[in-house]
């Protein structure tokens, strides 16, 4: 593996970096985000270096994720890491030695590769707005802040090992290279069970707006965890506060009360959910179809996927399509032959621990993990061509922006 990837780093002088520091926002995702696959919100003003997936362009036949359309949400532009002289500086009063790791090093360890989603804290945000009337502040992701990709890294205890994690550790600090310094504390305990020091994403060197040179995969847990352009791992013997864990990714609102010491509750784990392969308000033709989407559930495998087409009055079962892989996803399709008009949409998913997704969320004010009932506004209309006329937008009342009338 560390040769095959040693042979495609990403070497840019340091002059060059230096320059890009000053990349216009706007600039700050380095890939390619045509309109079809993509819905660049770093054009509806909230200033994010965010691009959201379009489910409509999803291909039923790819279980995982291309890397080129995989959704990309930083705080700040994407940096521009020579890897040549990277190191991973392994610190804090939780291990007996300071530790500077090189990507050689890095790569020299034992690597393991796991299939796993990544996915925002916010995704789906929008369904606040539709249970509660107003959407929160934040990127208006609808569901494509999701992806499942194939994940090849060194276990954190691997990387941690060398620097002697003292019995008093209680928490990774992880710190990423980007002008925001994201930084987010994770339990000693996780890090040590299946965190994973990311080096590539489906078969290849991360690409820059993912990480590279290397990256945290926290499985089952907020993307926000899974620290990109990683430079520093603090092993801390002490809880840890910082932006990310205490102001923005916590639960906050009349029903998430403070935990003792007064901190908000952090986000952690991801919650189950459902999307269809379509985007939100598409406009598809009349007639016999198969309806696909998938599934996923942050630990488990999903057992039972229910759609309705009558918006809760009646429920069928969807047929699963494998591979069906715990915190990944799972293909599923079921009959539809509608006629012309306006039909609500809903799917519910069941994972093996017996969990389901609720009706509907209660609120929290950053809108995180909404992991209700997916719902949708689907036009069907007559002839095989989809719509051609423009109609006013119904996305307008919720913030959602309407789709392509692509399937
Ligand atoms: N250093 C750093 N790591 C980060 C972020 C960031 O802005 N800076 N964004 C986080 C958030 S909020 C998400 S959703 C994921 C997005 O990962 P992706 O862009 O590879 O899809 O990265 C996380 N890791
Ligand atoms: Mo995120």
């Amino acid at each position: 593996m560390s040769g095959n990837l040693g042979g495609e780093m990403h070497v840019v002088p340091k002059a060059r970096r230096r320059a890009e520091k000053s990349v216009r926002p706007r600039d700050g995702i380095l890939k390619p985000l045509p309109n079809e696959w993509f819905q660049d919100h770093r054009l509806d003003g909230s200033g994010e270096q965010t691009a959201e997936m379009r489910w409509g362009s999803v291909d039923a036949d790819e279980y995982l994720t291309p890397t080129e359309r995989f959704f990309v949400r930083s705080h700040s532009g994407t940096p521009l890491v020579n890897a040549n002289d990277w190191v991973l500086k392994i610190e804090g009063a939780g291990v007996e030695r300071v530790v500077d790791l090189t990507y050689e090093d890095l790569l020299a360890l034992p690597s393991v590769t796991v299939v796993k989603a990544l996915e925002c804290a916010g995704n789906g945000r929008v369904s606040f707005g539709r249970a509660h009337g107003t959407i929160p502040p934040g990127t208006p992701w609808s569901l494509g802040a999701i992806g499942v990709a194939e994940w090849t890294g060194v276990p954190l205890s691997e990387v941690l090992a060398p620097a002697g994690v003292r019995p008093e550790a209680i928490e990774v600090l992880a710190e990423g290279m980007d002008e925001a310094r994201v930084r987010r504390p994770i339990p000693i305990a996780k890090a040590l069970k299946d965190t994973l020091v990311v080096v590539a994403m489906n078969g290849r060197p991360l690409p820059a707006d993912h990480g590279f040179p290397a990256r945290l995969l926290v499985p089952g847990w907020a993307a926000i965890a899974s620290i990109k352009w990683l430079g520093r791992l603090e092993v801390t013997d002490r809880p840890v506060s910082t932006p990310w864990n205490t102001e923005t990714y916590a639960l906050k609102g009349p029903d998430y009360p403070p935990a003792a010491g007064g901190r908000p509750q952090a986000v952690e784990g991801q919650v189950m959910k459902s999307a269809l392969e379509l985007d939100a308000f598409a406009t598809i033709p009349a007639g016999s179809r198969q309806v696909t989407g998938r599934s996923w559930s942050p630990t488990s495998i999903i057992s039972r996927v229910e759609v309705s087409f009558d918006d809760g009055a009646s429920w069928r079962h969807a047929t699963l399509r494998p591979p069906n892989l715990p915190g990944a996803w799972v293909r599923w399709h079921v009959p539809w032959d509608p006629r012309p008009g306006e039909y609500r949409l809903r799917v519910r998913a069941t994972d093996l621990t017996g969990r389901s997704q609720p009706d509907e969320v209660p609120w929290n004010d950053h809108g995180y993990l909404y992991g209700g009932v997916a719902s949708y506004t689907l036009r069907v209309v007559a002839g095989a061509g989809g719509a051609t006329d423009e109609q006013p937008d119904p996305a307008s009342d919720v913030g959602l922006t309407r789709s392509e009338g692509r399937e």
